[in-house]
């Protein structure tokens, strides 16, 4: 097998990109991913010239049985073992399924399970082993992992989001940037699966977020709409030190390539309040 050129180089700026599981699996069944979008995704990756990190998140692979077990809500009692293993077994078959299809298209993944080098307390992370994501970066692999049950101080386990997950790693391992790739365009001031006037947010600041946030919450309380706010509160700390975070839909072909290359994408940006457009 031939791999990519995304080669090791010191100088290559770091991404961490999140691959939404409402964007890759599909909702009509469990255990079904959206192969056609994952192999346009794939392409455009072996095309990337930057280091990279792939996190993806759970979609209908991990959600339905993690909420059948209570698994949110940490250790209970010895039946939601069970429920461990089998939301455990089902996000190993998608990072199996986006590893199979990455190196057919010539991307060197490599997996790494989140739960064998993750603790969290009470949900949030508390330790991650970095170093092997490092040192595979520096060989030219590019790691992928996942949103997963780990083992958890407080709780005995607890789930840790992919979207919690791509920022820690990108505060620890100086990446230039985090792309979470849903399937709608970014940010906007209500739920546009529902509403067709919905207006996109095209950029958000530290300082316009508690504005922009206020907007975001009058709109009818979705699933979309916390999962937006939640991959914003999760980024803040990450662009007060001056890293930029883009929300962007991983269903408009091209996109990544477009906006990794400097053009103008329809997306949300979550950018330091320094260059801002009130700056
Ligand atoms: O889809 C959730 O990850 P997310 C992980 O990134 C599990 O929120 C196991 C449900």
């Amino acid at each position: 097998m031939t791999h990519s050129a995304n080669t090791c180089s010191p100088s290559k700026e770091l991404i961490v990109l999140k691959l939404g599981g409402s964007a890759i699996t599909r909702k009509d069944g469990d255990h079904l991913l959206d192969r056609p979008l994952v192999e346009a995704i794939a392409k455009e990756l072996a095309g990337i010239d930057s280091k990279l990190i792939l996190v993806h998140g759970a979609g209908s692979f991990g959600h339905p049985v993690a909420k059948r077990y209570g698994i949110h809500q940490g250790y209970r009692e010895r039946g939601q073992l069970r429920g461990v293993t089998e939301t455990k077994s089902s996000m190993l078959q998608l990072t199996m399924m986006l590893t199979e299809l990455l190196a057919d298209h010539n991307v060197a993944v490599i997996p790494f399970l989140s739960s064998s080098c993750m603790v969290a307390s009470r949900g949030r992370l508390l330790r991650v082993d970095t170093e092997p994501f490092r040192m595979m970066l520096d060989l030219g692999f590019v790691p992928l992992c996942s949103g997963d049950v780990v083992a958890d101080v407080e709780t005995g386990f607890s789930i840790v989001s992919g979207d919690q997950i791509a920022v820690y790693l990108a505060e620890r391992l100086n990446a230039a940037r985090v792309i979470f790739g849903c399937d709608v365009d970014g940010v906007f001031d209500s739920d546009p699966k529902m509403n067709p006037h919905a207006n996109l947010i095209r950029v958000i600041t530290p300082r316009t977020l508690s504005e922009k946030v206020r907007s975001i919450g009058e709109s009818a309380a979705t699933d979309v709409t916390k999962g937006m706010l939640g991959k914003i509160n999760e980024s803040v700390s990450l662009v007060s030190v001056g890293r930029e975070v883009v929300i962007l839909n991983l269903r408009r072909p091209g996109n990544l390539t477009r906006l990794i290359q400097g053009e103008d994408i329809e997306c949300t940006r979550f950018i330091p309040d320094s260059r801002g457009p009130t700056a």
